[in-house]
Order: structure tokens, then C-alpha cells, then sequence
């Protein structure tokens, strides 16, 4: 069995009530066992202006499906909850995306994993820091803690939400 680790974010309508949705809907999908949830974030839009500010979390799985067969559901899920796609990055209700599925490294037209911008962002490293501190991504050796001391420190962007 592998372990699947997903990062979430919403920045429209009830941003909380969307990724706890998408957790609930993760975990009725067949082969896909959660494992670990993190705390929400409210965290500051990373890479455009002007947007609301996204809430972020992370997820693990257990999953006894491909990354290609996950991905599907991902993006079914994020359909059924009314996802529509307007520009690279714009606002979304839910954003699915997944950073780490075992230790794989996937290169196709429609899946790249690890997420390519994943040891760049506070808004995923600190949620999956929550549930996998000393997890090692595959292509740059470094575990998800020793990623997030790498980073400039930002403070103010990132506010852990009350549960
Ligand atoms: N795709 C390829 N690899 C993956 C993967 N590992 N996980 C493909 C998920 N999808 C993957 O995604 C477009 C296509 O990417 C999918 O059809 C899938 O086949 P998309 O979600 O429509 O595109 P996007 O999200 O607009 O672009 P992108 O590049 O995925 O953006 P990101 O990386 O998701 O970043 N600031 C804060 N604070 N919090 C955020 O969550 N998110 C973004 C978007 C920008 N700024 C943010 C946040
Ligand atoms: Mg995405």
C-alpha cells in the first residue's frame, strides 16, 4: 500500500466548508483510505494580486490506486463541486493537486509528481509539515521539515485557522 499526499486550497465561498468537503469526498472514493488530515490555513495568495486569501491544507492517503487513477478522481471531484476554469491560477472553489504519491516520479502530460512548485510554498509545506514532518521528497533527497527552513521566512502570510 502506498501513501498519497494531497494538498488542498479554496479561496471562494465558505473556503473551510470546500476543503472539508473535498476530505469527505477523498475519503469515498474506492481505493483511497485518509490517513492523516492537517489543520486549515488562511494563507496569502501566492503569485497573483488582488485575489481573497486561500484556506490551505494537506492530506495524506492510503491509496490502492495509480497516481493516473487518483488524479481522475481529483479532478471529478473538483468538477462536482463546481470548479470552473478560468485563468492559470485564478480564483477556485477547490484545488486539488497532488505532491507526493509514494516515492513515484511521474513526468506525463497529465501528471507531474512531486508537484513541481511543492518545496516553494509555506501554504504546502507547512499543513503537510502538520502530518509528515520527516517524509523525503523523492527527486530533492531533503525531508518536508528541513524543505520548509530552505524557505525566507514570511511572516504574517500564513495564519494556522481555530478548529
Ligand atoms: N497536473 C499535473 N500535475 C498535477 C499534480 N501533481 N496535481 C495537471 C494536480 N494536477 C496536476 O491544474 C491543471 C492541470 O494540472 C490538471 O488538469 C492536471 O492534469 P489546475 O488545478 O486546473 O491548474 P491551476 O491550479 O490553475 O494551476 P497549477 O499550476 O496547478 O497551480 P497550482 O500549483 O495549483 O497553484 N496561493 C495560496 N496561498 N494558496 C494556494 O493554494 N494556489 C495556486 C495555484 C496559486 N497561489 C496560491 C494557491
Ligand atoms: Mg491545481
Amino acid at each position: 500500500m502506498k501513501k498519497a499526499y494531497i494538498g488542498i486550497g479554496s479561496n471562494l465561498g465558505d473556503k473551510r466548508g470546500n476543503c472539508l468537503r473535498a476530505v469527505q469526498m477523498i475519503a469515498e472514493t474506492q481505493g483511497c483510505k485518509p490517513y492523516r488530515c492537517s489543520g486549515w490555513y488562511l494563507t496569502r495568495p501566492v503569485g497573483v494580486e488582488g485575489q481573497e486569501w486561500y484556506v490551505n491544507g494537506a492530506l495524506s492517503l492510503e491509496v490502492e490506486i495509480s497516481a493516473e487513477e487518483l488524479i481522475d478522481h481529483l479532478l471529478l471531484i473538483e468538477k462536482q463541486m463546481g470548479r470552473i476554469r478560468t485563468t492559470r491560477w485564478g480564483p477556485r472553489i477547490i484545488d486539488l493537486d497532488i505532491l507526493l504519491f509514494g516515492n513515484e516520479i511521474i513526468n506525463s502530460q497529465k501528471l507531474i509528481v512531486p508537484h513541481p512548485l511543492m518545496h516553494l510554498r509555506h501554504f504546502v509545506l507547512v499543513p503537510l509539515a502538520e502530518i509528515a514532518p520527516h517524509l523525503v521528497h523523492p527527486v530533492l533527497g531533503m525531508s518536508v521539515e528541513k524543505l520548509l527552513d530552505n524557505l525566507p521566512s514570511t511572516n504574517g502570510d500564513l495564519i494556522r485557522l481555530k478548529e
